[in-house]
Order: C-alpha cells, then structure tokens, then sequence
C-alpha cells in the first residue's frame, strides 16, 4: 500500500477537508463529514499510529452504535477488523445522522485509543488536593475501590446525615436509585448553565416538561439567529439542515456580536450589543402584533393570550429597541416583517444562544423566542420548532419495581435548586451556585462527592471550583481520562468508551417520527473498566443497599423495554440498520398539555410563582466599566467538544490552543499584535493568559474566548497546559443571589460580567 493511500482517510484527509473549509470560511465539507466515502475504500486504515495490519482481504465486521461525544447521538456504524475498529461511519437511515457524522463523531477511533486513558481503578496517596498537585494514586483492585467508597459514603451519612453526601452527574436510572436509597437530595447537574433559561417558557407556555429539541430547519424559509450558531459548532444535524435551507432559497439573518460561521453564510449580520436581544425582540412582537401580521389560523386555534401581549407590548416600539439594542428602528421593523411574512419562518434556538443562560434577563429572550415562532405558527409545525416524537416506553422502576426508599428527611440542597419551582422538579441542579453552597457551608456541611462524567474545568469560576471539592472529606470520580476533576479524585473508578459499550438510544435531536438506535459493544474492552450501572451497584452492595438492585439487569431492561414497542433486544441486534422506527407522516399537535389545551402566549403560571407573566425589559446585569471596559463573550470550536476533546491527536492537529479573539480595530489602538500574549481578567480576581487572536467580524467593545482549554492534569499529554480556562473569569452565585435574579430558569449568567485585557 503506498503512503499517499495508507494516509487517506487519516490525518491528510481530515486534514485537508476541514482545513479547506475553515480557511474558506465556509464551514461546508468540514461539517458535512470529513470523509467522503468516496475517498476511502474498506482496506484503508484509519490511521497508520493505530497500525491495523490488514490482510489482503479484510474480514470486516460492521457493528451499530451511536455517537456519545454529544446530545445529538447521531447513530453510526463502525467496521472493525481483528477486533480493531479502524473507521466509523454515519447510519444513512438515522434521522440525525442521515449517513454522516461531525469531525467529532469521526474522531472517536482516537478517543478510544488514547493511551492516556484510565486502565485501572485508583487511590489517593497524597491528602493534599490542588491545581498542579500530584495525588500520587496507585493502582488497586475494584473490591477495594468499592469498599472504600462505600465506607466514605456510609461514614458521611452515619456522622452529617444523607443530605452530606453530594452526586454530581446527569439522571440515569442505576444512579437515581443509590441516591433514593441513599436518601440525599443532592444531585447536582450541569443544566442551569447550559439551557434551562428554555425550559421555563416551554413549561409555563405551552406545558412541555424540558425544552424540546427537534428543529425543521431545511423546511423554513426564513431563518432568524438570535446568536444561535450551530453550523460554527458542527452540530451535525442542525449544521446540515441549515445548508440545506439556505440552498431551498430560505433567508438567513444573524444577530450577534461575532461573525460567526453562521453570519458568514447568511444574507445579513447585525452586531448586536450583548445581553439587549430583549429588546430586538419585544419590538419584533410590537411590530407583528400591532400590525396584524401573525398567523390568524394558528394564533386563533391553538393560542390564548394574544389580547394581553397587544397591550403589554405597546411601549416597546422599534424607535425604543434601537436606544437599547444599537439596531436601527427600520431595520428592526423590516425583520419584523420580513419574519411574520416569510412562511415558515424560525428562530432556531439551541442552547447557549441569545436565550441561553448567558444574561440575567435571558430567560426573558427564551419567552419572547416562544412568542415569536408561536407568531407565525411555528411551534410543531413542518418548517418549525417541533416536540420531538418519542416512543412510549416504560421506566426503570416500572420494569424492576424498588423496595421502599427511606424518607428523604433533609429536603433543602446544597446548590438551591429547590428554589425555582418552575424547573425543581427535573431534579437537574446549578453549577453557577454549589460552589458558594459548600464553601460557605450554607445550608450545611457537605463531606463527600461522587462525580461522573463532569470535568471541574466545566464548573463557573473553576479554580474556585477546586476550592470546593478540597472542602470534602471524599471524592470518587468516574471518567475515562485523567481530567481534572480526576486529579481532584480519593478514588477513581474507570468507565469503558461509548464504543466498547452497548445499549439503546431514543432519537430526540432529529425525531419527527419514533425512532430508537442500537449500540452494539464495537470492540471488546480494552482495559480493566466497568459500566456505570456496575459500578453504582458495587458500591451501593459495599454500602448495604445491594438490595435495591437485585435481579437488576440492563440486558433485561433495554428488552422489556423494546418488547412493549413489539420488538426486542435481539431482533434489533438483527434487524438490517440497527434502527427501530415508526414511521408515520409527521401531523402538528392541535393540543398542548397545558391547562387550557393551547399554547399559552400570555403564561399565567409564571404569575403564579412570582415571575413576570410577560418578559418585560430589564437590562442585563452587568455592563463595561473604566475597570473591565469589554464585554466577554463564550464559544466553542466546531472540532472539539467542551473540555473533553484536548487529548484527541486529531482534533489538537485541527485547533490546538484557544486564543483571546478581539476585534482588529480595537487591538491596533491598544497596541496589541496578532499573537501577543494577553491577561484577560474579571472582578472574579483571576486572570488567564492567551495570544490575542484579530479579526474584523467582532464588535470593538466585545472579547471571546474559546471553551475546552486550559488543561492543568500533566497526565493528559496532548491538552497539558494548552491554552486557557475561559470559565476561570466566571464568577459563581450564592442560592439567595440566583432567588434574587427572579429567573424561572435558574440560570447561570455565564456571559453576564465584563473583563480587562492587558499586554502581558
Ligand atoms: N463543536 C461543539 N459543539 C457543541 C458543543 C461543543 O463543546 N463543541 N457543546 C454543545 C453544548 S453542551 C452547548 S451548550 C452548545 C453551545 O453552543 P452555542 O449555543 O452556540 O453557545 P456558544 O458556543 O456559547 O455561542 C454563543 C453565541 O452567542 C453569541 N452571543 C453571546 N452573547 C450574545 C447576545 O447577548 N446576543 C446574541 N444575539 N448573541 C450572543 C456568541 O457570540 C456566540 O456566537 O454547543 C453544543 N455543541
Ligand atoms: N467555562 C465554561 N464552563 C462551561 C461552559 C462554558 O462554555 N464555559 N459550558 C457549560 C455547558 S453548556 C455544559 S453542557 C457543561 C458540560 O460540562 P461537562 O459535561 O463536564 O463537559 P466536559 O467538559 O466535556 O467534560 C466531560 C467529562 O466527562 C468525561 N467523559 C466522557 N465520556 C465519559 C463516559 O462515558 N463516562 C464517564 N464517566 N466520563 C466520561 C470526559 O473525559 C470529561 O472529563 O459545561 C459547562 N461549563
Ligand atoms: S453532532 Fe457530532 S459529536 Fe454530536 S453526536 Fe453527532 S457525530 Fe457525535
Ligand atoms: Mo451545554
């Protein structure tokens, strides 16, 4: 085999693809997968450093999984040779994948072989904990790792109570039933700092528990982006829907103080003043109401609350958006139009958008989004913002009924999330307030954490963060690398890749109709690892409550739960696509599951708790000062993902080191050069280093910062040291602060303070 062959879908053809595209500007081949099958034949290797030695004639083994690097899932296939998997490919009959993955989903063939991986359960020798601290584990058996954890906890609960010990992890059956077992009601995700602003409109408007995820984008012919920029992050499905639309002849307009990839590809940008889209978009709704110009049909039929909204919209007219927000009155007044005209129109939204948790007011922007695609009849409707459909499975306990769980009796949580009654009940958590919650002790001692799957560097002010964690008496970690939060770890338990694990997954990013994917173990386990449900049962048995878990089993769970579809583990195991659909033309609901049956525009179920029944102006909570003149923008490069990415060979070849991206013009006047090193700081007190990066497409009065960087674990040995912390500058809340702020969503304002650059 030549070296030009050997190479081609490795590193040059990754290369060439997303370098290409990313120098053009155009995110197009990159995103759209970066091996065209074409290009690749099954004998090539995936990469010569993982040196599949194939035989003339490769006995191929294809196995379905589907993508575990982020919420799309997209479903893939990986063919493996002599139990090598040597390339991945997108499942042409998944509704996410659609045939192909992002550069993330491909790089996964080296993530699973990253030979910095955790091998082996481990134990602390050094007590002190710290950035830059070495904890000196050593290698022990998996017995004693559950012994001592189980001990830790029993320890912690017999001396402080349940409520001392704290999980912090997303919901996962085996996990909710230790800590219901356990009786703590300390479980703390990560939501509140990434979506959760969405999920009270959705709740409150139009009775739907989390924000749902399915967008029509290629069916729109009007795309408003209120910061939303899923093309520059890759995401796979959104990013292809968006091309696709765009070459359907839909108009694009972007609002946002970058340039971002989706700018660069739309008919117009609009550089807005960070945290003033409230007002863009009370003005928006001003100009459709008064006007007439909403969808009579669907406003008529499926919505109350369009009288309310007319007279609380009155004062917030183009003339007064433009004072707030810096976009011309005509302009605002002609998107207006243009969007309530253009059928059908939407304002994609996904996460960390205008509507995300960047701002204290931008829940009010998530509520103002809703009325607006509800305007123009675009809430579950082709072109639109549509309730995934999702199959009707039964539940963990309704399959493996628990015995009795003891009585919770210490209600109150360590984050207060119990606050927000809006969202409290999906049991998530806050990021932006645990922090203050154990370092302040309020509203008691906390002793010992159990972490899986969170990296410490993902937590607002990180090295505060680190503060925290010190604070326990115990703390096991669950990762599949050493990150950082494992540097932080009393005991660290392995987990296999996603690749090497097997299971099913509901479509949800993608679902116009129920579909359930396979994963098939694609290559046996490489090193001494355990599943989660393994390991939360080990320690629950090292602990007493094995009980809970008898006659258990996740084989037994995904079949029961497959069976009531009228399949079965094994006959997706056999089925020809590793897919299980029902497939059905896709109807608009024509009621919601709210009180009155429709969508509520007008939602008096915030009045009901307090909050604003419309999102009525309030500025963002901070603004530049003499002090820390910018405003600080966050993002993330479309080749990595958060800070788990930094060790991938691949990736690092694509982006290896973020950078303080600052707009040209402004630099020039500081005396700043492409690649002059910068400290950028905020009022948190910390301060990070980063080459200045300059560019046109950024408003003067704006920095930003790539997330996913700044690694301090010496034994991840790609991201040692690369770049820095965006996260470090973010300063945290106490409970009370978050109640004050009047936020049904809880959010983290992670965007909503202003930094100083220096010359280092
Ligand atoms: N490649 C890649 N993709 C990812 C992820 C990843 O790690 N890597 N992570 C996934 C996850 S969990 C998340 S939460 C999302 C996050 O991805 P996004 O939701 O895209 O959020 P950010 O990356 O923070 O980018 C936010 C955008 O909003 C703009 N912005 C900031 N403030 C304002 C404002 O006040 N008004 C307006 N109009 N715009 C503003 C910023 O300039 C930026 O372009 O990405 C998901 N997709
Ligand atoms: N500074 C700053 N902080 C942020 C954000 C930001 O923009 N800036 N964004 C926030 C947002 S939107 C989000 S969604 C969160 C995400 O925060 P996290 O979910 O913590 O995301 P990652 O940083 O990717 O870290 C994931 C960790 O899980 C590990 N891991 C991966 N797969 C597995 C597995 O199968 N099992 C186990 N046990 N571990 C695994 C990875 O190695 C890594 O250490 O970060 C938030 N924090
Ligand atoms: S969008 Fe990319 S990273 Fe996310 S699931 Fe799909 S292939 Fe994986
Ligand atoms: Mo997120």
């Amino acid at each position: 085999m030549s070296e030009e062959k050997k190479l081609r879908f490795s590193r040059r053809a990754f290369l060439k693809a997303s370098a290409a595209a990313t120098l053009a500007g155009s995110a197009g081949s990159f995103l759209l997968g970066c091996a065209p099958e074409e290009e690749v034949t099954p004998t090539d290797p995936v990469d010569d450093d993982i040196e599949v030695e194939l035989p003339p004639e490769p006995e191929i083994t294809t196995k379905f999984s589907w993508c575990g690097t982020c919420g799309a899932n997209c479903a893939m296939v990986g063919e493996v040779v002599d139990d090598k998997l040597y390339r991945l490919k997108g499942n042409p009959d998944d509704q996410v994948a659609k045939g192909k993955l992002c550069v993330k989903g491909y790089a996964n063939i080296k993530h699973l072989y990253d030979p910095d991986r955790l091998k082996v359960p481990l134990k602390r020798t050094n007590p002190e904990k710290g950035i830059g601290v070495d904890p000196e584990f050593v290698e022990i058996s998996w017995d004693e790792a559950f012994e001592l954890a189980g001990d830790a906890y029993n320890n912690a609960i017999e001396e402080n109570g349940p409520h001392s010990v704290v999980i912090f992890s997303r919901s996962h059956d085996w996990l909710n039933r230790w800590q219901n077992a356990m009786g703590t009601p300390n479980r703390i995700a990560h939501q509140s700092i990434c979506f959760t602003t969405y999920d009270a409109p959705w709740s409150a408007c139009a009775g739907v528990g989390s924000r749902p995820w399915t967008l029509d984008i290629r069916n729109a012919k009007y795309l408003l982006s209120l910061g939303w920029d899923m093309p520059s992050k890759a995401k796979n499905n959104q990013a292809r829907e968006y091309f696709e639309a765009l070459e359907n002849g839909a108009k694009a307009v972007v609002i946002d103080p970058r340039l971002t990839i989706t700018a660069s590809l739309a008919d117009e940008w609009h550089p807005i003043q960070p945290g003033t889209d409230l007002a863009f978009c009370l003005a928006m709704i001003n100009v459709i109401v008064n006007n007439e110009l909403y969808d009579k049909d669907f406003v008529d039929n499926y919505t109350i609350g369009i009288d309310e909204i007319k007279e609380e919209v009155q004062e917030y007219t183009p003339a007064w958006a433009e004072e707030k927000c810096g976009i011309d009155a005509d302009t605002i007044e002609r998107i207006a139009e243009e969007f309530a005209t253009t059928r059908p129109a939407l304002i994609p939204n996904h996460k960390r958008d205008a509507g995300g948790p960047n701002h204290t007011n931008s829940w009010r922007v998530a509520y103002c989004i809703f009325i607006l695609n509800a305007l123009v009849g675009s809430i579950d409707r082709e072109g639109g913002h549509i309730i995934q459909r999702t199959p009707s499975m039964p539940g963990f306990n309704d399959i493996f009924p628990p015995p009795d769980f003891p009585e919770m009796e210490v209600t109150e949580r360590i984050d207060g999330f119990e606050n927000h009654p809006l969202i409290a009940h999906r049991q998530v958590g806050d990021f932006a307030t645990v922090s203050q919650g154990i370092l302040n002790e309020d509203p008691y001692p906390v002793k010992a954490a159990f972490v899986r799957k969170y990296n410490i560097l993902a937590f607002p002010n990180a090295v505060e963060a680190v503060e925290a964690f010190k604070k326990f008496d115990f703390v096991a970690v669950l990762d599949i690398v050493p990150s950082e939060m494992v540097q932080m770890a009393d005991v660290v338990f392995p987990e296999p890749h996603f690749l090497e694990t097997s299971g099913i997954g509901v479509r949800s990013y993608q679902a116009l109709y129920p579909q359930i994917a396979l994963r098939e173990q694609v290559v046996d386990t490489l090193h001494d690892t355990k599943g989660f449900g393994g390991i939360v049962t080990g320690i629950a048995e090292a602990m007493g409550l094995g009980h809970y878990f008898e006659d258990v089993s996740s084989g037994e769970f995904h079949d029961e739960r497959l069976k009531t579809l009228g399949s079965s583990w094994e006959e997706l195991q056999e089925s020809e696509n590793g897919l299980w659909a029902d497939e059905k033309p896709f109807e608009g609901r024509t009621e919601f599951d709210t009180d009155s049956g429709k969508i509520e525009l007008y939602a008096t179920k915030f009045e009901e708790h307090g909050y604003d029944t419309f999102p009525q102006w309030q500025p963002k909570r901070e603004e530049p000062t003499d002090e820390y003149p910018f405003y600080y923008l966050i993002s993330r490069p479309p080749m990595h993902k958060m800070t788990e990415s930094q060790n991938n060979e691949l990736l690092m070849q694509l982006y290896d080191e973020n950078t303080l991206i600052m707009s040209e013009e402004k630099a020039q006047e500081m005396g700043i050069a492409e690649g002059d090193e910068v400290y950028v700081e905020s009022r948190t007190g910390n301060r990070i280093k980063l080459k200045a990066e300059l560019v046109k497409g950024m408003r003067p009065d704006c920095v930003c910062v790539e997330h996913g960087f700044g690694h301090w674990s010496e034994e991840l040995s790609l991201a040692y040291q690369k770049g820095a912390n965006d996260g470090d500058l973010i300063p945290t809340m106490t409970a009370q602060e978050m109640i004050d702020i009047k936020d049904p969503g809880a959010g983290g304002a992670m965007n909503d303070f202003c930094v100083k650059v220096e010359k280092a």
